[in-house]
């Protein structure tokens, strides 16, 4: 049997009844407020209502007095103008504290506000107000069927198991809990490569599991969204082709759509992973990406339903000998010319940078540079490249950077404000992450990804907010530390991507990592392979010539300004040279290292970054619960011996082929 896990709120009151923390960041009660009735008197009961009434006790301890309360939340009606529908106001009371909103949903978030204000000690003081910057705020699953997760690193899924619907409620309301405290309103349940299993989740019986999931998403504000395959028409509705621009198919998709909608009335939408590493498409047909999109948001639009369709196209099976074939083009050249050509229910999502998750690449040239069209933010919070929950890794500082980045495309337009600017229908555009979850009893598989989540969902909300401010918030809503203690903690976390960096991916080159597992070094592992992500090392050299002077011209796909940094060596960024330029290992840096010298230093230095995380930990032991201690202490071990070996086989590799030692005569395995 299955061992249960230790997640219900029984246990979660129990153990802080006995003093001792649990697993998640809303495990504590707010206490000494005395905070003992809330009146929510907007007239009419909803489920999320019903939420916030059921959640109240678990987050904030209830004493019950005689005669009138003295201490209260209020539920008030809240201005729609300044709030919008999801936006909230906290202020004090004679008696308590009032919560204003125009809708329950902003109430649910009004109230998980409260707690946290209540639990960090934050002093930006009362009133508070807080409305959300992006309109998607949206977790992706890329859950199987068969209990599996691709790219998962916290056990199989929580919503199936063994080609069944799992079928544990209580777990996904959990789960939807720990997701709106941090004003996600977006869930996809199924992974972009729909496998044939899942290709049958827009059928009848599964629609009526969907259906029971998405009742309790909803409860917490969160909308479902399901992954389809472009090829159903063929596997599941039996025609001979899946043409987007055969009325056949299209009707369909009408019809498919229609019977989800009589199942879930307030069904978001589709996810759609086409033409895309081995996925069907509208190339398939000879059509193209807008009139594939267009055709399943007629069938949609008839319900409000949205199509988001994925930017992350490309050919998988490149000749790697061939220097003018890049990869990091493909989205652009694919999408930017139909700019203006979809339809105002389909929402283009793309990710981060111009190839895959790595931990350092620049910003995907399409922001900024699509102007018509609606437009989601993809981020990875699951570890894949960036070390599978096993390394420390703490992204926020990644995706603010991007999210910070300044397109130049028009008088300062940043990532963040192009998304939704530049999309013609505003609430139909956000950010999206790949989820980090799974059924590890700590949900993310190491007990720090927790920060990941959490740190998501908070800066997709709230712009403003800085990655050390948030993963100080999230520290001390886990653990109960010291001031001084919960700056050790914090600071690992925020010089945790510097630090991975270091040790694995020297100067935005990217792609040294074990291919297919995306975990560990192998330098030359995908370097003749088909999948278009080549570093070039030779005797002379290393990096990708991506300029147009003598490279794939993917420098021009950014605005002039950013297109004239990247193009040129002298003002091309140290961080992202070796992924613009193919320099000399004697080529010197910005910070006045060679090249050659920078990948030595990065990597011992990572090493020694990553003992001195051992160290702090252990300072730590006697401040955490056992159960957190142990898990990263574990990680911790493993993290050392990954960044061991990456700065063995790198420096060695480079050694080989530059032949120049290291100037500070460190050992180098030859
Ligand atoms: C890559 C993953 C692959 C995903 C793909 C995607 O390696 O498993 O299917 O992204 O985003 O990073 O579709």
């Amino acid at each position: 049997m299955r061992k249960r896990r230790i997640r219900n709120e029984a246990l979660w009151r129990t153990e802080i009844m006995h003093g001792r923390r649990d697993f998640c960041w809303l495990a504590k009660q707010v206490q000494n407020k005395n905070i003992i009735t809330y009146y929510l008197d907007d007239g009419k009961k909803t489920a999320v209502t019903e939420t916030i009434e059921r959640e109240m006790p678990l987050l904030f301890k209830e004493i019950r007095r005689s005669g009138s309360p003295d201490a209260s939340i209020a539920f008030l009606p809240g201005d729609e103008a300044a709030l919008g529908t999801e936006g909230y106001r906290i202020g004090e009371t004679e008696a308590g504290y009032k919560i204003e909103s125009a809708s329950p949903v902003g109430y649910l978030y009004g109230m998980y506000g409260l707690h946290r204000l209540l639990t960090t000690q934050n002093e930006a003081g009362f009133p508070y107000e807080s409305v959300p910057d992006q309109s998607i705020r949206m977790i992706d699953h890329w859950d199987n069927f068969d209990g599996s997760i691709e790219r998962g690193y916290a056990g199989e899924s929580l919503f199936y198991d063994h080609n069944t619907f799992r079928g544990d409620m209580e777990l996904i309301r959990q789960y939807a809990r720990l997701l709106a405290s941090v004003g996600i309103n977006g869930v996809l349940i199924n992974n972009v490569n729909v496998h044939r299993p899942e290709t049958f989740f827009v059928t009848g019986k599964a629609l009526a599991e969907i259906r029971k999931i998405s009742d309790v998403l909803a409860a917490y504000g969160i909308k479902t969204y399901l992954s389809v395959n472009f090829a159903a028409p063929i596997t599941v509705g039996q025609l001979k082709s899946a043409d987007p621009l055969e009325p056949e198919v299209a009707l369909w998709w009408e019809e498919t759509v229609k019977r989800i909608y009589e199942e879930i009335p307030d069904f978001a939408g589709f996810v759609v992973k086409a033409d895309s590493e081995g996925e069907p498409g509208p190339f398939t047909y000879g059509r193209n990406h807008d009139e594939g999109a267009n055709m399943l948001a007629r069938a949609a639009g008839l319900y409000g339903g949205v199509i988001i369709w994925r930017c992350f196209v490309y050919d998988c099976s490149q000749d790697w000998w061939n220097r003018e074939a890049d990869r990091a083009r493909a989205a652009y050249d694919i999408f930017e010319p139909l700019d203006g050509r979809f339809l105002d229910n389909v929402i283009l999502q793309i990710k981060n940078g111009p190839i895959d998750f790595q931990i350092r690449e620049p910003v995907s040239p399409l922001f900024g540079a699509l102007k018509k069209t609606n437009q989601i933010l993809e981020f990875q919070i699951t570890q894949e490249y960036t070390g599978h929950q096993r390394d420390i890794c703490y992204l926020v500082p990644m995706w603010k950077e991007t999210m910070d980045f300044d397109t130049k495309h028009g008088i300062g337009l940043t990532v963040k404000e192009a998304v939704r600017e530049n999309s013609p229908v505003c609430g139909r555009s956000g950010i999206a992450g790949v989820g980090n979850v799974g059924m590890d009893a700590n949900w993310t598989g190491s007990k720090l990804a927790q920060a990941n989540l959490y740190g998501f969902g908070r800066l997709v909300w709230n712009h403003e907010l800085s990655a050390e401010a948030i993963a100080e918030e999230w520290v001390r809503q886990s653990f109960c530390l010291t001031e001084e203690k919960c700056g050790k903690l914090a600071a690992i976390l925020t010089t945790s991507r510097d630090v991975y960096e270091a040790y694995t991916c020297p100067l935005g080159v990217g792609f040294m990592c074990k291919p297919a597992v995306h975990y560990g070094v192998d330098i030359d592992g995908y370097e003749y392979d088909r999948w278009g992500t080549y570093h070039y090392a030779d005797r002379d050299g290393v990096g990708r010539d991506r300029t147009v002077k003598t490279g794939t011209s993917y420098t021009r796909q950014y605005s002039d300004a950013r297109f004239s940094e990247y193009e040129d060596l002298s003002s091309c960024p140290d961080e992202l040279l070796l992924f613009f330029h193919h320099v000399p290992y004697t080529h010197v840096l910005h910070s006045g290292k060679t090249v050659i010298q920078h990948i030595y230093d990065t990597h011992f230095e990572g090493v020694e970054r990553v003992r001195e995380y051992q160290a702090v930990w252990e300072s730590l032991k006697d401040s955490l619960d056992e159960g957190s201690y142990l898990n990263m202490k574990e990680r911790l071990v493993w993290q050392l011996e990954n960044a061991v070996s990456w700065r063995d086989q790198v420096n060695t590799y480079f050694y080989r082929k530059s032949g120049i030692p290291d100037e500070k005569g460190r050992k180098i395995y030859q």
